[in-house]
């Protein structure tokens, strides 16, 4: 019997060094102490025999069962030690990347030529993108019937939407669209303030055209603004040269100031540039005095005040900046462009 014993412990012994994890040890302590195990058989012999032996079996018995237990016990404690090992981060290991959110290269576009605007003291404003004909057109010297009109294909919005208010509004019923530049916030914000002031309006506008690589329906423009008393082409010249430069981080970059018309600006110019490195001018805005009559048309007196206008595409800018071939990218939501813009 007390060999029965000494074979139960030498193959525990054994076995349980084999044991890895705590599936393996559960196998192992139901084998050596569960119900059926061959330790609980041989005590249940202990009532057939007689006193001195049951006393030696019992005591040898029990000293093996407590054996089975501690060495289980620390086995067990063992093992889950190990498991919270393996649980614990390894720092030398490869981690996996998270995916982060980050600036469309528009947004950021945007926030670069705000922030070289804002350091030259100009203020930000923004305007509504569904206008009415008079702060679209109207009163920025372009009436109904007048030929410049075809220079914005507009979307128009069905249908009378009331009169206008305001300094420069007419009596007869409006008509609303959606705005076809910024130029209508020059209006909007002359109404309600009074001069000096110097202001950027980024924003959203529509054109009714056709879209290719540089033409979109739906594009960004920044629309600029400075009026105060001998205001002149020559600070318009100093602000955009400064404003190109930064932008473009190139401060031997070359401008040329053409001759153009757009109505609400006399005399008219456009803009062009040429960078280091570029073979061609290219052309980067609209630009001009602000005219007597939009002046007039909003209160001001011409001989007190003089403004210069810009209006330049965001998109554009955005192209020339970051070697964007075709507009339409910008548009397309497809993430393997945008994803290149991560800083
Ligand atoms: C205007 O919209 C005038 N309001 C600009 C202006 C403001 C002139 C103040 C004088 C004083 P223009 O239509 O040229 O002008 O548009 C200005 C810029 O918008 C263009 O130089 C170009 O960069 C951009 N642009 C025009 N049409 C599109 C288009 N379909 N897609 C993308 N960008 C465009």
């Amino acid at each position: 019997m007390v060999d029965k014993l000494s074979s139960i412990k030498a193959s525990f012994e054994a076995d349980v060094q084999l044991v890895t994890n705590l599936e393996q040890w559960e196998v192992l302590r139901v084998k050596y102490l569960g119900r059926k195990s061959q330790l609980s058989d041989a005590m249940s012999l202990l009532k057939d025999l007689s006193g001195d032996q049951r006393r030696d079996f019992g005591k040898h018995a029990n000293e093996v069962r407590t054996f089975l237990e501690v060495v289980l016990e620390d086995t067990r404690i063992a093992l889950e030690a190990k498991g919270t090992h393996a649980n614990r981060i390894d720092v030398t290991r490869p981690g996996t990347k998270k995916q982060t959110g980050h600036l469309h290269p528009l947004t950021r576009v945007e926030d670069e030529i705000k922030q070289i605007f804002l350091a030259m003291n100009f203020s930000v404003v923004e305007g509504p993108e569904i206008e009415t004909e008079h702060y679209n057109f109207d009163a920025l010297n372009v009436p109904a019937n007048h030929p410049a009109r075809e220079m914005w294909d507009t979307f128009w919005i069905k249908g009378e939407q009331g009169k206008q208010k305001g300094k420069t509004g007419p009596t007869e019923a409006l008509r609303y669209l959606l705005r076809t530049h910024t130029s209508p916030m020059q209006i909007r914000y002359m109404e309600k303030n009074t001069p000096p002031f110097q202001i950027i309006v980024p924003g959203r506008v529509f054109r009714y055209e056709a879209t290719d690589a540089s033409h979109e329906i739906n594009f960004y423009q920044m629309e600029g603004l400075m009026v105060g008393p001998h205001i002149s082409l020559a600070n318009f010249k100093y602000v955009i040269e400064e404003f190109f430069k930064k932008f473009f981080n190139d401060p031997a970059m070359q401008f040329r100031f053409r001759p153009s018309y757009f109505p609400f600006v006399e005399p008219g110019v456009e803009v062009d540039i040429k960078r280091k490195g570029d073979s061609k001018w290219l052309e980067v805005m609209g630009a001009g005095m602000v005219h007597r009559n939009v002046l007039k048309a909003v209160g001001y007196n011409p001989e007190e005040v003089q403004g210069f206008a810009f209006g330049m595409g965001t998109d554009r800018l955005a192209m020339l900046k970051y070697k964007i071939p075709d507009i339409r990218l910008l548009y397309s939501g497809d993430l393997r462009f945008i994803q290149q813009f991560k800083k």
